[in-house]
């Protein structure tokens, strides 16, 4: 059998769930945020990859159904926080094609008004390589999505296909800084990533560096005033309940 038709049903029999990676303010390191990201594990082959079965997904035409359930989970997850005190924001990786699905702006409102979130707890995020596309369709759909006042995140800003030139008409709130850009902060990318810092500072955008591993990295990006921080130095995609301990643990 196929990845694709192994997938069909992963949900139902519980096999998906979603980790949570924290998103820091810098330089304190409070959690402010984190980002969703979908885990399979199947009974035989154990974990997969999502850069595997989201594809598989796709082509099996599952995967808008897997981006609602992500939506309706993540909503779940903010309401709950919320009542325990903790209103950081999550933020949901979704790819063109669920976002030119025509119901996608309505599914996101429904979802967050459901369960009592306010819309701005809730980040969209779309990856610079989707930009490459059509941009007047994109700016269209997200402008739609922006208006429930959710809010955008710019992913694998730097990473290769330069949105750059695109930026200024991109409704968007926040720019990730790519892994790329801030791995490599000690041999040579160093000044790539303050210039991403200083154009969100110029644009009014909210900045956060990716991939953050070592404290050499963390100097450097805290020294370019970059506002906020993602990465295993600080901490792992982390199951629900230990991003609640880590919560608890900070009040
Ligand atoms: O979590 P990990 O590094 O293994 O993720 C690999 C890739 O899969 C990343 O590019 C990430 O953005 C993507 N990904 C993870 N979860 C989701 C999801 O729910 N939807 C989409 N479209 N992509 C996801
Ligand atoms: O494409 P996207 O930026 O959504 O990818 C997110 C993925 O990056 C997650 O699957 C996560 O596991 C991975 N990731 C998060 N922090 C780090 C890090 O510090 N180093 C590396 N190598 N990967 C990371
Ligand atoms: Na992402
Ligand atoms: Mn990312």
């Amino acid at each position: 059998t196929t990845l694709e038709q192994e997938l069909r049903g992963a949900n139902e029999r519980g096999e998906l769930h979603l980790v949570y990676q924290p998103v820091v303010a810098l330089p304190g390191r409070e959690i402010v945020g984190a980002e969703a990201l979908l885990r399979w594990t199947h009974p035989v082959l154990g974990s997969v990859s999502p850069a595997e079965f989201i594809p598989a997904a796709e082509s099996a035409g599952i995967m808008d159904e897997l981006t609602a359930w992500s939506l309706r989970e993540t909503a779940g997850k903010l309401s709950q926080w919320r009542a325990s005190g903790h209103r950081l924001w999550v933020s949901l990786n979704v790819s063109v094609r669920q976002l030119h699905s025509p119901n996608f702006a309505v599914e996101v409102a429904q979802s967050l008004v459901e369960r009592g979130v306010p819309p701005h707890q809730l980040v969209v995020e779309i990856t610079e390589h989707d930009v490459a596309y059509d941009v007047n369709r994109l700016v269209a759909q997200l402008t739609g999505l922006r208006a429930t006042g959710v809010r955008i995140a710019l992913d694998d800003f730097g990473a290769g296909y330069s949105s750059l030139g695109q930026l200024h008409r991109l409704p968007v709130d926040i720019i990730k800084i790519d892994r790329a850009l801030v791995v490599g902060a000690e041999d040579g990318t160093a000044p790539l990533s303050d210039v991403v810092v200083r154009l969100g500072e110029r644009l009014g955008l909210d900045v956060i560096a990716e991939g953050v591993e070592t404290e050499a990295q963390l100097a450097h990006v805290v020294e370019a005033g970059c506002p906020l921080g993602q990465g295993y130095l600080f901490h792992r995609p982390l199951m629900a309940v230990d991003l609640e301990a880590r919560l608890a643990e900070g009040v």
